[in-house]
């Protein structure tokens, strides 16, 4: 890491680019579970999202005007297997010709495949609560990666397995909607177990056509959690809370040797304050008296780059590559993105120079797109979506992210 005046300088080799996820930019997810949930639900609808799954080329056409060297995106299970055991030769071409086009461009594809959706026929038959569910899951794998491994280097099995399971088996927010501990705790271990198998299988695939070895992870989402005040309860709740939702998963994993690098998708902080030293206090109050305020986000989250370069120095320990998986702001004014996206690069190049081996950064997202339970409303995007029209605009946060894409070097001012 070089440090000029203030300007810096990222490693040669570096990913640079953009993350989007089937469900919300592709449109027509008709056989998934989150597509059911929608048409009941009296919210906003994905419908047509952004159209992507016809219109990758442009997509990847103004990716390539940017200068991403990388794009993350998810194949979409319920288009690969829309019936148990029956895959879609047409979905499977469609997703080999969407990593082509990326290859074509110049840009490295970083495949997910598991990102919050699930087909239906999984979701009404036990879904990620059943046994079955990793043998399911890996039968799947197996079929995307035998056809697009030749292709792709970088994995992503399963995005932000946390924040999948508390919302969709605790919180009740999300579909299935249920409230329970247990549930929540059996969809975790069968996530556990389906990441590994798919892991191994990974493996087991390059070897056997002879393909370079392989980088699979899963997508981490981390909060910085800032105890609001000094006291004991506020440091313990912080500790037990980065322990439980932030590193649990990964140690799993690592505990099971089945990662060869870390996703790191980061957004926002907590400030730690629990009332009372009960376990529903210490592990979700937050301080309600603004005591330490930072800029938000249009949905209100607290915007806080200083938490990308504190969690990045905790996952020093593993001592495995780290990839910025995420990273981004929904905004009303495009202004607050550039400075958003700078500062947390200013967070990550110092975490380089603190030694953690950051190999790439990819910002959520490429386009505006279908944000789950809040619809279209927020606006992550490095391009602007006219979701009538479908056009897209270019915003100015994306012409300076594109310099530093293009040079490597994040300047001073
Ligand atoms: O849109 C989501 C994405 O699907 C997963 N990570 C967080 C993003 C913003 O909420």
């Amino acid at each position: 890491m070089c440090y000029t005046s203030g300007m810096k300088k990222f490693p040669d080799g570096f990913l640079w680019g953009a993350a989007t996820a089937a469900h919300q930019v592709e449109g027509g997810n008709i056989g998934s579970d989150w597509w059911e949930w929608e048409q009941t639900r009296g919210r906003e609808r994905s419908g047509d999202a952004c159209r992507h799954y016809e219109l990758y080329e442009r997509d990847f056409d103004l990716a390539r005007s940017l200068h991403h060297n990388a794009h993350r995106l998810s194949v979409e299970w319920a288009r690969v297997e829309p019936q148990e055991g029956r895959f879609s030769d047409d979905a499977l071409k469609h997703y080999a010709e969407v990593v082509l086009a990326l290859k074509d461009r110049g840009i490295e594809p970083v495949v997910t495949l598991h990102h919050f959706t699930n087909p239906l026929w999984f979701a009404r038959d036990g879904g990620w609560e059943d046994r079955r569910a990793p043998g399911r899951f890996l039968r799947y794998c197996d079929a995307v990666v035998r056809i697009l491994g030749k292709h792709v280097r970088y994995w992503i099995t399963i995005n932000e397995p946390t924040i999948y399971v508390s919302h969709s088996f605790l919180f009740g927010v999300w579909p299935p909607q249920a409230r329970s501990l247990w549930r929540m705790w059996r969809v975790s271990r069968n996530m556990v177990r389906a990441h590994v198998a798919v892991f191994r299988m990974i493996h087991q695939v390059c070897r056997d056509f002879g393909l370079r070895e392989p980088a699979v992870s899963i997508a981490q989402h981390m909060t910085a959690l800032v105890p609001c005040g000094s006291g004991l309860r506020c440091r313990f709740a912080s500790w037990l809370r980065h322990k439980i939702f932030n590193e649990s998963f990964v140690d799993a994993l690592v505990r099971r040797r089945a990662l060869d690098f870390i996703g790191l998708n980061y957004y926002s902080r907590q400030l730690v304050e629990p009332s009372n030293w009960g376990i529903r206090s210490l592990l979700s109050d937050v301080c309600r008296e603004n005591h330490r305020p930072v800029p938000k986000n249009s949905v209100g989250w607290d915007i806080y780059p200083e938490g990308l370069y504190e969690l990045l120095l905790k996952l020093k320990k593993y001592d495995l590559p780290v990839m910025i998986a995420e990273n981004g702001i929904c905004a009303e004014e495009d202004a607050s993105r550039w400075i958003f996206i700078r500062d947390h690069l200013r967070s990550v190049s110092r975490a380089i120079g603190a030694g953690v081996p950051v190999t790439g950064y990819l910002y959520w997202s490429l386009l505006d797109n279908f944000e789950w339970e809040k619809g279209f409303g927020p606006r992550f995007g490095l391009v602007e979506m006219n979701y009538r029209t479908f056009e897209r605009k270019v915003r100015p946060s994306a012409l300076k992210y594109a310099e530093v894409c293009r040079t490597g070097v994040l300047s001073a001012e």
